[in-house]
């Protein structure tokens, strides 16, 4: 078990997917139960609201099945003990990219409208700035002024640059604050791009342009793209990310808001049924409500016992 301070706050952000978890298990552990096929399907049905997936799920109460005798008695924590263990168990681990970083690092933030892009780069430059890097936001999304001022907001609070110009081609935003970033010794580069849906062609050539220009001015880069997902959005965010991934190059995922949602099982369907990887966590609207993705961890905050904290 960790028990960290930003373990803690993974539990916060987790609550309400972790209360509707016990809630819902709660009412069918009432006096002693068996384990009957009826209460295994009954679990199932609650790993399935969760969003975890049908088929982990599935799986899941196979290994219940396997692992318990049926018709005894069985607790609820003793369930939950090991749903735990058996999903980090059935949990791929990620290869962390051992490689340093190229100054400038330049990092393209794209996705769907309001999945939250622009708040996600906020927490990033907030990130990196609290490691003592310069880091340059760049309002890519040119053509609604609220967009550049929402952008303006989070380079004021995180205290990173901005570079900004209003209805122009993004793209030649993205030229010039390339340009400057490494005339002035930038360490990372962030660039917030408008919402968009992979069905868009016109939108999509745009982002195709955006990177073309970066590539051209930096060679290597964008060294990261980022994807943002809305984890609000349950499973629809697992065939957005499939979707979106197959008309342009994703590095990683980025998946907000699983502060507010009961379906934070979601991340664990990602993490097992995509090849990209979650890389970040948005657990909430402040700059540091963000956190990398560790799947074990995640589990661990996701399906502990509530009331077992503190
Ligand atoms: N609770 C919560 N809210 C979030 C999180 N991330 C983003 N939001 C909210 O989601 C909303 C949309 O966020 P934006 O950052 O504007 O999304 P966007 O993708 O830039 O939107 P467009 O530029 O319009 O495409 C805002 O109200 C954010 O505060 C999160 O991790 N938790
Ligand atoms: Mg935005």
């Amino acid at each position: 078990m960790i028990f960290s301070s930003a373990f803690k706050k993974l539990k916060q952000g987790l609550s309400r997917s972790r209360t509707q978890f016990n809630n819902r298990l709660s009412k069918l552990f009432t006096g002693s139960v068996p384990l009957t096929e009826d209460l295994l399907e009954q679990i199932e049905e609650i790993l399935i609201s969760a969003d975890i997936g049908v088929e982990l799920s599935m799986e899941i109460i196979e290994d219940l099945r396997k692992n318990f005798p049926l018709d005894q008695v069985v607790e609820m924590e003793t369930v939950v003990a090991f749903l735990q263990t058996d999903l980090i168990a059935r949990m791929k681990v990620e290869q962390i990219d051992p490689k340093p970083m190229e100054s400038p690092h330049v990092i393209l933030v794209v996705g769907v409208n309001g999945t939250g892009k622009t708040t996600s780069i906020g927490k990033l430059a907030h990130h990196y700035i609290s490691q003592g890097k310069r880091v340059l936001l760049v309002a890519g999304d040119t053509f609604r002024a609220a967009a550049i001022e929402q952008l303006a907001i989070w380079s004021e609070r995180s205290g990173a640059e901005l570079m900004k110009k209003a209805a122009t081609d993004p793209s030649a935003v993205v030229y010039d604050a390339l340009q400057s970033a490494r005339q002035r010794e930038i360490d990372v580069v962030i660039i917030d791009t408008a919402g968009r849906l992979h069905t868009q062609k016109n939108l999509m050539d745009e982002l195709e342009k955006i990177q073309r220009v970066v590539q051209k001015v930096i060679p290597g880069a964008p060294h990261e793209t980022v994807l943002t997902i809305d984890a609000t959005t349950g499973q629809n965010g697992l065939i957005q990310a499939r979707q979106f991934s197959q008309v342009t190059p994703v590095d990683h995922l980025f998946l907000t808001k699983l502060d507010g949602t009961a379906k934070g099982g979601i991340a664990i369907a990602i993490h097992h049924n995509l090849d990209i990887p979650v890389k970040y966590i948005g657990i909430g609207e402040q700059m540091g409500d963000i956190q990398d993705f560790d799947a074990t961890s995640y589990v661990q905050a996701l399906f502990e016992v509530v009331g077992s904290d503190s």
